[in-house]
């Protein structure tokens, strides 16, 4: 990503300012470092309702009773710190340890001199394992409004993925809206709509050609001023392609994300949000093409709403839906009420997000374990050295 696609018209007239508490001793290098703090002055600075500020933050705010402080959104997530976004222009944050968890999207309050005071809830969040032996889970982003699952009008398209991403938006407690893609490209676009009708009457559906820049107007509604909306979809489906028509220009590959690294000064993840022609702000981040379904039942059931209501009807509270008498699934199915695609689809997705979110609960186990052996081992020798 160039320097002139993150918030198009910044004037780069930066300059280093108070320096912000020292970061923690960091166990191998003991080196304790001042860290600066950079200050972008921009020329068309945004407003907090353009960043996406809306009524639910200003109600935390209200009860927090905060006096002095300076509400900022992360924009970015470098290796060591936050790209924060400020009515003032953008700024960062330096992450330590002391610090919450936090991802790009989320809404923090800073003191007078810019330290970090409080973090908004938030009203969307997505996740995922994190990588590795780390137990914890990794936020990719919050604080969205819209996310597009992308699929192309082809033989990529597939309803069981889609029900997937349904399922981890939905989790996620945000709107979701299917983008075809690759609109040019087909012949019968109804064949493809009917099938996502039959899953949800009421799914938002968009079809698109995406490398054109009018038949992209379509999603313009979404992207309106202080809209978050995020992309999500397979490879190959298009989704470089529509970030790039949706930020107007063409300087995001369409093999992957470029990293924004103009100042050559950090490294970033890559995660950052861009404000679009039409007011609204895109996050992309590579993360989100990594989701996987894990503890996301509650995602599952939203998604299969239908076929959670039908099952309150069965006889036995633990049907499940195979041969047991007055099943009231399998009544649906035999006449024609619901399909078995749908009900195979349904058990597959609880029992992949159950498996995903087993392996996290028994990481988790094993870490515990393991910390107590090590405790264990370090009283030993300390009681020998003791003694
Ligand atoms: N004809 C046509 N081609 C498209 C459309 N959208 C994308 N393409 C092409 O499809 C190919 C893949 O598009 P990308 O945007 O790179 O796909 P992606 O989803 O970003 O893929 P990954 O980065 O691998 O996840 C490119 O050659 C695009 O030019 C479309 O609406 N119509
Ligand atoms: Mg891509
Ligand atoms: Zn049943």
């Amino acid at each position: 990503m160039t320097k002139s696609n993150r918030f198009a018209s910044i004037r780069s007239t930066k300059k280093t300012v108070t320096t912000l508490q020292a970061e923690p001793a960091k166990p191998e290098s003991a080196v304790v470092h001042s860290v600066d703090r950079e200050v972008v002055e921009r020329s068309d600075k945004l407003s907090l309702s353009q960043m996406g500020w809306r009524a639910h933050f200003q109600r935390q705010l209200a009860e927090q009773e905060f006096q002095d402080g300076r509400v900022a959104r992360i924009s970015a997530h470098h290796r060591g710190q936050y790209g924060l976004l400020t009515e003032l222009g953008e700024t960062s944050l330096a992450i330590k340890s002391d610090l919450p968890p936090m991802t790009v999207g989320d809404w923090l309050l800073l003191d007078e001199q810019d330290r970090f005071l409080h973090l908004f809830e938030r009203d969307s969040l997505f996740s995922r394992k994190a990588a590795g032996c780390r137990s914890e889970r990794q936020l990719i982003a919050s604080n969205l409004d819209w996310v597009f699952i992308v699929s192309s009008l082809n033989h990529d398209f597939n309803i069981n993925r889609i029900e997937r991403y349904l399922a981890l938006v939905n989790d996620a407690k945000v709107t979701p809206v299917v983008v075809l893609t690759k609109q040019d490209l087909c012949d019968d676009i109804s064949a493809y709509t009917e099938q996502l009708r039959a899953l949800d009457s009421n799914l938002l559906i968009e079809t698109v050609n995406g490398l054109e820049n009018d038949s992209v107007q379509a999603l313009e509604s979404y992207c309106c001023m202080g809209k978050t909306v995020a992309l999500i979809g397979s490879s190959g489906v298009g989704k470089s392609t529509l970030v790039n028509t949706l930020l107007g220009q063409a300087e995001q590959s369409t093999s992957g994300v470029r990293a924004d690294d103009s100042k050559g000064r950090h490294t970033t993840t890559g995660r950052s949000l861009h404000l679009m022609p039409s007011g609204g702000l895109l996050l992309d981040t590579p993360g989100m093409r990594e989701l996987q379904l894990a503890d996301c039942e509650d995602g599952v059931n939203d998604t299969f709403s239908e076929l959670v209501s039908l099952a309150e009807r069965c006889r036995f509270g633990d049907c499940q839906h195979q041969e047991e008498p007055g099943c009231a699934v399998q009544a649906a199915i035999s006449s024609g009420n619901l399909s078995e695609r749908r009900l195979i689809s349904y058990q597959k997705l609880l029992r992949e997000q159950a498996l995903n979110g087993a392996s996290i609960a028994e990481k988790r186990a094993q870490g515990r374990s393991q910390s107590k052996l090590y405790k264990r081992i370090q009283d030993s020798s300390r009681s020998n050295k003791r003694g």
